[in-house]
């Protein structure tokens, strides 16, 4: 797949089919030929791909195909969020174009057919696909014969609207010559056919406008377009990993409903409470990778850590934690690197690569006892003992932890980062999520640590975009928001005692 380099038009939607309008309408209203290069991504078993594809081709657009399996996966992958960060195909990125706007009634009549078809055709079409397809063949997952005759049924109310509404008796939808409507609404036909439905059969008058549309296209070209949809029925099973990851989008596309409802925990329950950093970057972790789990939370101010319950998760009583069916684990560290090799995510978070891992390991090892134990002290000193216990740390306690925390940034930057932009080189891994939940304790007790060093806080920026700021925001609003938190009362004070006397030694 070709990837970003940056700069560039990119054109990409939440929803293929208005990704395809964004890229196809550029065409439709007086595409210039680029003059940067023209990147298309897609998978030519998506119809509006096909769509996009033939288009291009049809009319001698040059463009480089970034081809994106997406039954491999590949729309989720890092490098093509950043094309389109939706993590759908079509995409394009582009250089100089020309946009010149051209309304004459055939364009209306365009317009109309493409305004329709998202819920209507689209709809059925991608429905059949994935009810005779994708589920049974591919994902393995049986789809009962009720819901595939309502699914025919649809399609079938929906091919009568498009006869009598669009097709009427004109040669192509939009009138005598081919539009981006045939095209869009050929594209999606083919799925079902890909799926083994006949939908012209007993259609004489669709049937004669697929052949005109075919005609128009090219059958070479027609041909090439529709090899891989055609062969989809033959496709191997998906191996456990794919499946995973692709089950609640194809679940989200036929039922906008189940986007609601939060997927299946498949038994991974994380204990959590964000007010702790090493929970935070668990949180982000398995978030960010898209890892279905249940949140437990654990309210550590209130005690939940030291309940019956908890002790059978974790006898450490302490949280982050881990169950995983039977299995259950404590320590972020190994909670973090359970999570990459059994979620096999992408390789930048624990490189296999040797020394490229030992440089995480060794980031991971030193961190404990060196930044987690200042940036702890500095939040509680700074903040958690006035706010919680209305107590004043004395001031000479409180410099020396700041001295400790200065100490600590200075190697982070020294031994760590270097000039590197992530800590254990030029990508994110585990060690940057460790390192920048650690920092942002400081941050929230409102010591402002990267003011006077510039070098952090780029790092701190690269970090954050590549988390994703909503997901970063998330992971750290209750942290942010800990100064507000109301005293202590005194069961809470009385429990926190043996953790006030630690940290203030
Ligand atoms: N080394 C452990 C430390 C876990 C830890 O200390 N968790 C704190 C929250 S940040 C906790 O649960 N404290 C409760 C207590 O000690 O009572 C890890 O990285 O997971």
């Amino acid at each position: 797949m070709g990837s970003y380099q940056g700069g560039g038009l990119h054109c990409c939607s939440s929803d293929p089919a208005l990704g395809l309008l964004c890229s196809v309408s550029l065409a439709l209203r007086g595409w210039s030929a680029p003059t940067m290069g023209l990147e298309l991504y897609l998978d030519l078993l998506s119809q509006p791909c096909r769509a996009v594809y033939i288009f291009a081709k049809k009319n001698g657009i040059p463009f480089e195909l970034c081809s994106v399996d997406l039954r491999k996966g590949q729309h989720l992958s890092d490098v093509f969020a950043q094309v389109n960060p939706r993590q759908k195909v079509p995409a394009l990125k582009g250089g100089d174009f020309i946009l010149t706007e051209r309304t004459t009634q055939a364009c209306a009549h365009v317009d109309e057919y493409l305004a329709w078809q998202h819920t209507t055709l689209r709809r059925n079409c991608l429905r059949l696909l994935c009810h005779k397809v994708m589920l049974p063949v591919y994902l393995g997952e049986p789809v009962s014969p009720e819901m595939l005759t309502a699914t025919l049924a649809e399609l079938d109310v929906t091919l009568q609207v498009f006869e009598d509404k669009f097709l009427q008796n004109k040669a192509f939808l939009a009138g005598p010559h081919i539009s981006l409507a045939d095209l869009i609404a050929i594209t999606e036909l083919m799925h079902p056919v890909g799926a083994g439905c006949q939908v012209f059969e007993g259609r004489p008058k669709l049937a004669a406008w697929h052949q005109r549309v075919e005609a128009a296209v090219g059958e070479v070209l027609f041909q090439e377009a529709h090899e891989v949809i055609l062969k989809a029925k033959d496709s191997q099973p998906a191996d456990p990993t794919i499946k995973r990851k692709l089950m609640p989008r194809v679940l989200s596309m036929i039922h906008p409903a189940l986007i609601l409802t939060p997927a299946p925990a498949m038994g991974l329950q994380l204990y959590l409470d964000l007010l702790s950093q090493p929970c935070r970057a668990v949180y982000i972790f398995a978030k960010k990778n898209c890892i279905p789990f249940e949140l437990r939370t654990v309210d550590l101010l209130k005690g939940q850590h030291y309940s019956d319950d908890f002790a059978q998760v974790n006898p450490l009583r302490k949280v982050p934690a881990l169950k995983d069916g039977d299995f259950t684990l404590a320590e972020s560290v190994a909670i973090l690197l359970y999570l990459t090799r059994k979620y096999e995510a992408p390789d930048h978070w624990y490189p296999q690569d040797l020394q490229a891992r030992a440089r995480v390991d060794e980031y991971l090892a030193w961190q404990h006892t060196a930044l987690r134990t200042s940036c702890t002290r500095t939040m509680w000193q700074k903040m958690l003992f006035p706010v919680l216990l209305g107590q004043r740390v004395p001031p000479e306690t409180l410099a020396s932890t700041l001295a400790e925390l200065d100490r600590c940034l200075q190697l982070l930057e020294d031994k760590f980062l270097k000039d590197q932009d992530f800590l254990s080189g030029p990508h994110i891994s585990v060690a940057d999520l460790v390192a920048i939940t650690e920092l942002m304790h400081p941050v929230s007790a409102g010591c402002d640590i990267f003011k006077s060093r510039p070098k952090l806080a780029a790092w701190r920026q690269r970090v954050e975009a590549a988390v994703g700021e909503d997901l970063f925001q998330e992971a750290h609003a209750v942290i942010m928001k800990a100064k507000d938190l109301p005293p202590a009362d005194t069961a809470m004070k009385e429990r926190l005692k043996p953790l006030a006397q630690l940290l203030l030694q």
